[in-house]
């Protein structure tokens, strides 16, 4: 494994030099530059291609992932974005960062990862500690099991299953072999072997597509349409009203409004014998239009959890790994005790979530699949959190936060019919704009004028630019946005 040796102070895309005597430098342009339309020629040969072999509509841009490097994305026909949006959010360290290329030169990772184990049947020797150096290291507080999987809906979905093994097994009162009643009715999908236990999201949250998550995910219809689902809860989410300090007494009410419909529906659903076993939540709903709730409302979810029995659940599979400047987004809310489970991938490369042995599982093959993760990603992951570490990513992200929130104020300021509702968290920053129609042109132009970010909910605009995105980036950004807010 290489070690990153010196990092020059200040400098987030440095030459870095590894144990080993390879050096290499990350080239960022500097500034972005647009050469033909967007999409340029190429990317619409391409996009003809790709849609007669599957449905393509979702593609917008074809990548040249040989020249992309740090915060900019180049496209087939030689466009440099400056990338605000980053893969939906999952790039933690830029692209072609020299840590992440150097990462399988060494021929033990090389061999890791070619041979894919089933991690759960045949490991390798240095699994476990690396389970423990790599991920538990970063974990949440107190929680000290981990499970490693291939995406975020999958994540969510073993998850829940954890919930729920642990619901049961409260239910019969600690005991953990299960009865031939059973073992018999789960075969035919029928209590009490498959119990009507349910899962109860928010509105506006995502959780993801697999059958389980979808029946969580309550962004948009079109995730959701023709798929059968679940008949699982769901209660409101606080819709505050901004600037956040003019409005408190008013969102404060919100949060009792949607808390006490929390408590409403778990005591509805335990009087009828279909109890909610889990709440899942987003610490900011990021999909459904980066929906900020207090660090109140969460304390008091989580009070409310644990007297009705409930597991916590917190969903961060996009605000985890750094981008609200902290490790962990639910630690701006001063918990008094760590969720039961907490879900990742994106920044983090590799999906799963943590939690308490509590919550594991009695039997084994419970929360199973073949892969059930993947070394190679680990390896990855490895890198990034050293260089978050030794590079001070997580100051950086506030330091550049500030600076991107402050901005997006003044133009709110400035152009205050186009942009409102600047809110977020670090970098995790988003803003409204009056209408769906006007936030897709402002989201479009931004493109032509060669910024790479993204939408969510009805109307908003969101950041999400790489956790190395520094104070000159956000600049050039507010100077795009200012311009293309102009154009309008
Ligand atoms: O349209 C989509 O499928 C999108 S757009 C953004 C996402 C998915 N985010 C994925 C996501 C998430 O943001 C949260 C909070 N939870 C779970 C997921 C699902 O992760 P994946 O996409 O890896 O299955």
């Amino acid at each position: 494994m290489f070690r990153i040796m010196k990092v020059p102070e200040n400098a987030l895309l440095p030459t870095i030099k590894y144990s080993r005597g390879i050096s290499m430098t990350l080239q960022e342009p500097e500034r972005p530059s647009i050469k033909t339309s967007v999409p340029g020629p190429k990317s619409q040969l391409l996009f003809t291609e790709l849609n007669s072999i599957q449905q393509a509509q979702s593609v917008q841009l074809f990548g040249d992932y040989d020249k992309c490097a740090g915060n900019y994305f180049v496209d087939v026909d030689g466009n440099e974005f400056l990338d605000v949006f980053t893969q939906i959010s999952s790039v933690p360290i830029g692209y072609n960062h020299p840590a992440l290329l150097g990462a399988f030169e060494d021929k033990h990772a090389l061999k890791s990862l070619i041979n894919r184990p089933a991690l759960l049947v045949f490991p390798a020797a240095d699994w476990p500690s690396k389970l423990k150096r790599v991920l538990l290291a970063f974990a949440p507080r107190c929680m000290n099991n981990v499970y490693t999987m291939m995406c975020g809906a999958c994540s969510l979905e073993n998850a829940y299953k954890c919930a729920f093994f642990w619901y049961r097994t409260k239910q019969r009162g600690g005991q953990v072999e299960f009865s031939p009643e059973e073992t018999v009715s789960c075969m035919l999908n029928q209590p009490p072997g498959s119990p009507d236990l349910a899962i109860m999201s928010f509105w506006g949250c995502f959780h993801g597509r697999a059958f389980g998550a979808l029946s969580t995910t309550r962004s948009k219809p079109i995730h959701k349409i023709d798929c059968p689902a679940f008949g699982w809860p769901v209660a409101p989410f606080p819709r505050y009203k901004y600037p956040l300090h003019e409005n408190e007494a008013y969102n404060c009410q919100e949060d009792e409004r949607c808390l006490a419909q929390v408590v409403c529906i778990i005591e509805e659903r335990q009087k009828c014998c279909r109890p909610v076993a889990g709440i899942v939540v987003e610490p900011i709903q990021s999909e459904g239009g980066d929906n900020e709730a207090s660090p109140a409302f969460f304390q008091c979810l989580q009070q409310i959890c644990k007297q009705m029995g409930v597991a916590f659940i917190v969903d961060e599979v996009q605000t985890g790994c750094g981008p609200t400047g902290k490790m962990w987004a639910h630690e701006h809310f001063n918990l008094p005790s760590p969720p039961d489970l907490v879900t990742f991938s994106k920044k983090m490369l590799t999906g799963g979530f943590f939690t308490s042995s509590e919550f594991k599982p009695a039997q084994g093959y419970r929360i199973f699949n073949t892969w059930s993760g993947d070394p190679g990603k680990l390896i990855l992951l490895d890198q990034v959190l050293r260089v978050i570490e030794q590079e001070q990513l997580l100051s950086n992200v506030q330091k550049t936060g500030k600076v991107l929130k402050d901005g997006l104020h003044e133009l709110e300021k400035e152009f205050s019919n186009a942009i409102m509702r600047v809110r977020g968290r670090g970098t995790f920053l988003a803003f409204c704009s009056p209408s769906a129609t006007v936030r897709d042109k402002i989201n479009n132009s931004l493109k032509k004028n060669g910024v790479l970010s993204g939408i969510c909910g009805e109307k908003s605009i969101r950041l999400r630019p790489a956790l190395i995105f520094q104070e000159k980036h956000a600049h050039i950004y507010l100077d795009i946005l200012r311009k293309t807010l102009k154009e309008l």
